[in-house]
């Protein structure tokens, strides 16, 4: 930049006497003269003139490919950014998994794909069991340091179509697409065991001697007709792990259709 602006002051003399000059040949054009107007010059000052107009156009070619190079880069650099910042909105920032939002939205898009194609989706439907008593004995940031080790047991344990989800508290989603009870209660039972069988800090300290989780399953459209329905009728089927001891998975009852008469 400081080259172009000293190569401007330089020949700006030059310019401004070519213009000169070019003004009084064509003024003697308009009077008739048939002298052609390059005469008024000499050639040192056409070569100066023929030396500026090269090099100002070499350096408004250089910039204007830095220019472009520039806005390529920006251009790249807000893309990436907002990329990255619409992953943020959808994660939950203890766990990494997604959030609630993120899944009613998926549930409605998967269930109406399930709908499209005629294919099964089963909802896995998580509780971190007596949670309230780990965050009583151990305080609340252990709480948080377990539900973020609970969410990297579950991110090692589905497939990349599998949408994990953090819907509340100690509670997860998980919306397994084509996939029917059966698979569901698979998924939910390797869950379950790998919790069991993981050695959280303090876990000897809980109720049941370890950390571990309860699950209700439920399935589209065996157990449920609607989203709405998927996830109450899992959460129903949780309940009932619940209340029958916890650590286990209850599965969604099958919905019985009314025979056409
Ligand atoms: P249950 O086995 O019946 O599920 O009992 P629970 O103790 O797990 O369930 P309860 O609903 O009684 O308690 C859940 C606790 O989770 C209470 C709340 O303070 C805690 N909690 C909710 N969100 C967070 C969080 O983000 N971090 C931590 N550390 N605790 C949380
Ligand atoms: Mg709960
Ligand atoms: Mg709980």
């Amino acid at each position: 930049m400081t080259t172009l602006v000293g190569v401007v002051i330089f020949y700006s003399k030059a310019i401004s006497a070519f213009f000169r000059r070019a003004r009084y040949a064509w003024k003697l054009v308009k009077q008739g003269e048939t002298a052609s107007p390059t005469q008024s010059f000499n050639q040192d000052q056409l070569a100066i003139l023929s030396d500026v107009y090269s090099q100002l156009r070499d350096h408004l070619i250089t910039s204007q490919k830095e220019l472009e190079a520039t806005n390529r880069d920006l251009e790249e650099k807000v893309k990436l950014r907002t990329k990255e910042l619409e992953e943020l909105s959808i994660r939950d920032a203890l766990t990494g998994l997604y959030n609630r939002r993120h899944f009613d939205e998926r549930l409605k898009e998967e269930v109406s794909r399930s709908i499209r194609h005629k294919l099964n989706l089963s909802l896995i439907y998580i509780d971190l069991d007596n949670f309230k008593n780990y965050n009583d004995t151990n305080g609340h940031p252990a709480g948080d340091a377990l539900l973020e080790q609970f969410g990297e047991s579950i991110k090692k344990t589905i497939r990349t179509s599998t949408i994990a989800c953090r819907i509340g508290g100690e509670e997860f989603c998980i919306i397994c697409p084509h996939t029917d009870i059966k698979g569901g209660m698979v998924l939910a039972e390797k869950i379950r065991k790998l919790t069991e069988d993981t050695e959280f800090p303090n876990g000897e300290k809980q109720p049941l001697g370890r950390v571990t989780c309860s699950m209700g399953v439920s399935e589209f459209p065996s157990t449920a007709d609607a989203p709405e329905n998927l996830v109450s009728s899992a959460d129903s089927a949780l309940y009932q792990a619940k209340k029958t001891g916890r650590n286990r998975i209850v599965s969604a009852p099958v919905i019985q259709k009314a025979k056409a008469s």
